[in-house]
């Protein structure tokens, strides 16, 4: 099933490695093909000038007179720059014995709510808990775990506090849906209630089942969606398979979508499995390439990220490239993405590491990778209340989180 365009799994297959970097994508034409290897290459040269930094694979940015992004047609002469990032520095591991955990969110009190994929489990830990084994809240009914699916994405009611809506998004029986369930505080102790389903009918599959959800600065909540390996779906926007949905809290399509009274937000999507903004509310995603050109996008309404048709950024007409592009998918395969500041940090899977990506307005500097192959595959990666950054391991030896400080 791997080695396939449409088939890498987030644990890619050895006996397949990825291509060296700069080989070609699907339809990737001659010329960017010359240049995310240029790219990369003066990136190694100048890797030794940024801090910490390990790996740097191409990335897109600014062109030196700065300028407007265009579909398809970004930037006449891609530089490339150092990214300033500074290396965040380990504040601490916290040995929860969690099982395959993928998604963070943190309650008003700081206690970290983290779901297990295979096990449908709610843990928590507590702030402060120091190595202290996670609780467990409670199962969430419904959930048929099988290869890449189960409990996924998890988010807070933007009305939290008023609301106790905890959102999950999960793979069922016969699709991947999102259900929300009220999570009380009685004696001291955190007790489910019912699951009420808001959303189905998201395409599942033994792999690319998406399942990053969150809310966004609108109060409107984001559903990363994966292409189920049904390839026609991510270019057909009356399919749910390869998108970015946008979404009502009730999981109605929020009004203002760029299809109507349509969920679909974007389209042209593999399995997106990170969402983010930044500081002047624009969306990031990021997003598993086939055997090469894993993302980075800058995600607007309407637009279309070239999945089946293109990979990375080809600078293809009708298509929105990449802003960063990781030719070697054994480096990356990113999954949970956060942003804070004006850095975009990725967990990566099969990659085994932190990236760490300076933003500045729609363009994305060189990344830089941190912790890499220190502690094996990278979930999610998600920000704290007290600003720390919280990761979350994929190794099922059990799992565990690691909280990073950030620099200033
Ligand atoms: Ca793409």
């Amino acid at each position: 099933m791997t080695g396939t365009p449409a088939g890498r799994r987030e644990s890619a297959d050895p006996r397949h490695p990825a291509p060296p970097a700069g080989q070609s994508a699907a339809g990737r034409p001659a010329g960017a093909q010359v240049w995310v290897g240029l790219a990369a290459a003066v990136a190694i040269m100048l890797s030794g000038c940024t801090a910490g930094g390990t790996d740097v694979p191409a990335g897109t940015a600014p062109p030196p007179s700065g300028g407007t992004a265009t579909p398809g047609l970004e930037g006449p002469t891609p530089a490339v720059t150092r990214t300033g990032v500074d290396r965040p520095t380990l504040a601490e591991k916290i040995d929860a014995e969690l099982q395959l955990p993928w998604s963070t969110v943190f309650l008003p009190d700081g206690t970290a709510v983290i779901s297990e994929r295979d096990s449908t489990r709610l843990r928590t830990i507590a702030p402060g808990a120091r190595n202290g084994r996670a609780g467990t809240i409670g199962t969430v009914p419904d959930v048929v775990p099988g290869g890449e699916g189960g409990l996924l994405g998890l988010a807070l009611s933007p009305d939290f506090a008023n609301d106790r809506y905890l959102y999950a998004y999960f793979t069922a029986a016969r699709d991947n849906r999102i259900a929300r369930m009220r999570l009380e505080e009685r004696g001291g102790t955190l007790v489910l209630g019912p699951s009420e389903v808001i959303f189905s009918g998201i395409p599942k599959a033994a792999t690319h089942n998406g399942g990053r959800i969150r809310f966004g600065p609108d109060g409107l909540l984001y559903v990363g969606t994966g292409d189920s390996r049904r390839t026609e779906q991510p270019q057909d926007v009356n399919t749910l398979g390869g998108k970015i949905l946008r979404i009502t809290p009730e999981g109605r399509p929020a009004p203002g979508n760029p299809f109507g009274d349509n969920p679909v937000y974007s389209l042209g999507h593999r399995n997106v499995q990170g969402l983010a903004w930044d500081s002047a509310g624009r969306l990031w995603a990021s997003e598993f390439g086939p055997d090469v050109d894993d993302e980075l996008n800058l995600i607007v309404p309407g637009g279309n990220y070239g999945w089946p048709a293109v990979t990375g950024a080809p600078r293809r007409e009708g298509f929105r490239d990449a802003k960063v592009v990781w030719p070697s998918t054994a480096e990356s395969s990113p999954s949970g993405l956060e942003i804070v500041g004006d850095t975009a940090y990725l967990g990566a899977l099969r990659g085994q590491r932190v990236w760490a990506i300076r933003l500045n307005g729609e363009f994305a500097g060189d990344p830089v990778s941190y912790f890499t192959r220190e502690y094996g595959r990278i979930r999610n990666v998600s920000l704290a209340p007290d600003g720390r950054l919280w990761v979350l391991s994929n190794n099922k030896n059990p799992d565990f989180v690691l909280v990073l400080e950030l620099p200033e």
